[in-house]
């Protein structure tokens, strides 16, 4: 009996010994004293705006239309100056149409026509960046994300006259005034419509070869547009909605600025602001926000676009030669690596299973898409990039398994994903068709060229195949074409697919874009889809980076 209790006793002693110190190992944050520092650096590297004042180039008015893009289309309508000079009571609406997209701060005047102001005003303002935002009723809302990133507004204007700020920042073409109420005393009217542009896109892009073709031009002019709006305090995935910094749309802006703008520094305060804003166990979190203070979104874990970053930080070196900074966030890179790591089955294959139960693997708007062979191919395209990002830091002794472990997940993928007779890659159980699965095998190299080039050939021509959702995966669709040679398939597919948009009357890319489906939406509601999307800016860097294909 005694000699029970005193063995229990001891177990008990060891246990909470035990769990003293896997709690302590918890709490301990794997990068130490570095994060302060990281934070502090991305702090420093805050840029500041550039402001622009950009006017209203025409006062529009919208029709139905089924050619056009969502079904809605503007047509000039009477002067400006018909605003500006004429009672606003009389005319009660408005839509201004200033030309292009801008992303800022919005502002007019109201100034007495007749009789002494003796009440306030009332409007209604929605800001659109496609027509179709400002003719589609809002509510009943139908959408999943909150309601309030549609741009309306109602203002109670104080004094008349006055200057109107708009204090929420906006992203639009469009903007619709509504007169909601007003005095039967005084009449007034509207002047000095504005919008104070911003963005930290500041350097003027290289022109390209004047003997390029015109489409080209139009998607790489409309490329830099979207990449110049979405680059504010951080590389935001779209100014109109979420308005924060991503990882994978990170690492794409990043791509096309390195060919463009140039504007390293927020590429380097990006970085380091993920790096900074991780778990304490060294976990990447998808996205963060910037105010009030910097804050991951807490919880939200990508593991392809936690990859990514490593990608992104060794493009970042290739494109700067600033080894400072690729030296001091290696510990996160490689980090990353340990997380694929952990995630390999002796055969060499991930475990997709696991995987998707702790991460949400994005890849691509498309609930039906399985992701398991674009897992396999990510997870092996990362490892060769971060062990090609080792070598330029002279630190591939620290990642000494990793040839190996390439070699051996990619003849694992060759074995259990390929599928010899139809010269595709198949994904799940159910032995799914996709492109992203053609993508990623490609990217990852485990094809001989000739391989990589029929399963991107047949793709194409597979009826059944899941098709990209967004621009996101087109994107790694055409770097795919690219790196398997296909230069005419690629610049095809480009001139197509961001083409069709300009078709469509597009000012900057959108989030989501399938040309059978104009109104799709992973939101299920189109107007709440950002028209200015980060993803879907990569255009420029392809037709940059490749000349003799594109240009
Ligand atoms: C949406 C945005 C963003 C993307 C994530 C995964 O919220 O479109 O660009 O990175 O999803």
């Amino acid at each position: 009996m005694k000699t029970n209790y005193l063995k229990n006793s001891i177990a008990i002693f060891f246990t909470i010994l035990a769990s003293f110190y896997s709690t302590k190992a918890i709490c301990q944050d794997v990068y130490g004293s570095s994060r302060k520092q990281w934070l502090s650096i991305a702090e420093e590297l805050k840029p500041n705006l550039t402001k622009t004042v950009e006017t209203p180039q025409r006062i529009v008015s919208l029709v139905e239309d089924k050619s056009s893009f969502q079904g809605w289309k503007t047509v000039s309508g009477e002067p400006l100056t018909d605003l500006y000079e004429k009672s606003f009571k009389e005319k009660k609406t408005v839509i201004l149409d200033f030309g292009k997209h801008l992303t800022g701060y919005f502002s007019f005047k109201v100034t007495p026509l007749r009789g002494t102001p003796d009440a306030p005003l009332k409007f209604k303002l929605i800001f659109g960046e496609v027509p179709s935002e400002i003719a589609t009723p809002f509510d009943p809302y139908k959408g999943d994300l909150s309601r309030a990133w549609l741009q309306d507004e109602i203002i109670t204007v104080m004094d008349v006259p006055s200057t109107v700020n708009i204090s929420r920042r906006m992203a639009f073409r469009y903007v619709k005034i509504e007169l909601l109420g007003s005095s039967q005393y005084y009449d007034f009217k509207i002047e000095q419509a504005q919008c104070t542009a911003v963005t930290s896109a500041n350097s003027t892009p290289t022109a390209l070869n004047s003997s390029t073709d015109v489409m080209i031009k139009k998607i790489d002019s409309i490329g830099l547009n979207t990449l110049k709006e979405c680059m504010q305090t951080v590389y935001e995935d779209g100014p109109k909605r979420d308005r924060r910094l991503w990882i994978g749309d990170l690492y794409l802006e990043s791509l096309a600025n390195s060919y463009s703008f140039k504007n390293h520094d927020l590429t380097k305060r990006c970085l380091y602001l993920l790096a900074g804003l991780s778990d304490q166990n060294g976990y990447l979190v998808g996205t963060v926000f910037e105010t009030p203070e910097p804050h991951p979104q807490s919880g939200q874990h990508l593991l392809d676009y936690s990859f990514l970053y490593n990608v992104t930080l060794k493009e970042y070196l290739t494109a700067t030669n600033d080894y400072e900074t690729a030296k001091s966030l290696w510990p996160v890179a490689k980090k990353q690596i340990e997380i694929a790591q952990s995630y390999v089955l002796p055969n060499g294959m991930m475990d997709f299973e696991k995987a998707k139960k702790d991460w949400w693997l994005f890849f691509d708007w498309n609930e039906a898409l399985d992701r398991q062979t674009a897992l396999q191919g990510l997870t092996i395209y990362t490892l060769k990039q971060t062990y090609e990002l080792a070598k330029l830091l002279k630190k591939e002794d620290e990642l000494k398994e990793i040839p190996d472990l390439i070699k051996k997940m990619s003849s694992a993928s060759k074995a259990n994903l390929y599928d010899k007779k139809s010269g595709l890659f198949t994904s799940g159980d159910k032995k799914q068709i996709s492109y992203a699965s053609q993508i990623w095998m490609v990217l990852a190299n485990v094809t001989t060229p000739a391989e990589a080039q029929l399963a991107l050939k047949n793709i194409t021509n597979h009826k059944d195949a899941v098709i990209p959702g967004a621009p996101y995966l087109y994107h790694f669709f055409i770097s795919a074409l690219i790196e398997s040679g296909l230069k005419a398939e690629a610049r095809q597919a480009l001139t197509t697919y961001w083409g069709g948009m300009v078709a469509k009357g597009a000012d900057t890319f959108w989030e989501v874009y399938n040309p059978n489906d104009e109104y799709l939406s992973p939101y299920h509601f189109f107007p709440i889809n950002s028209y200015c999307h980060a993803w879907s800016c990569t255009p420029v860097y392809f037709i940059r980076k490749y000349p003799e294909i594109f240009q």
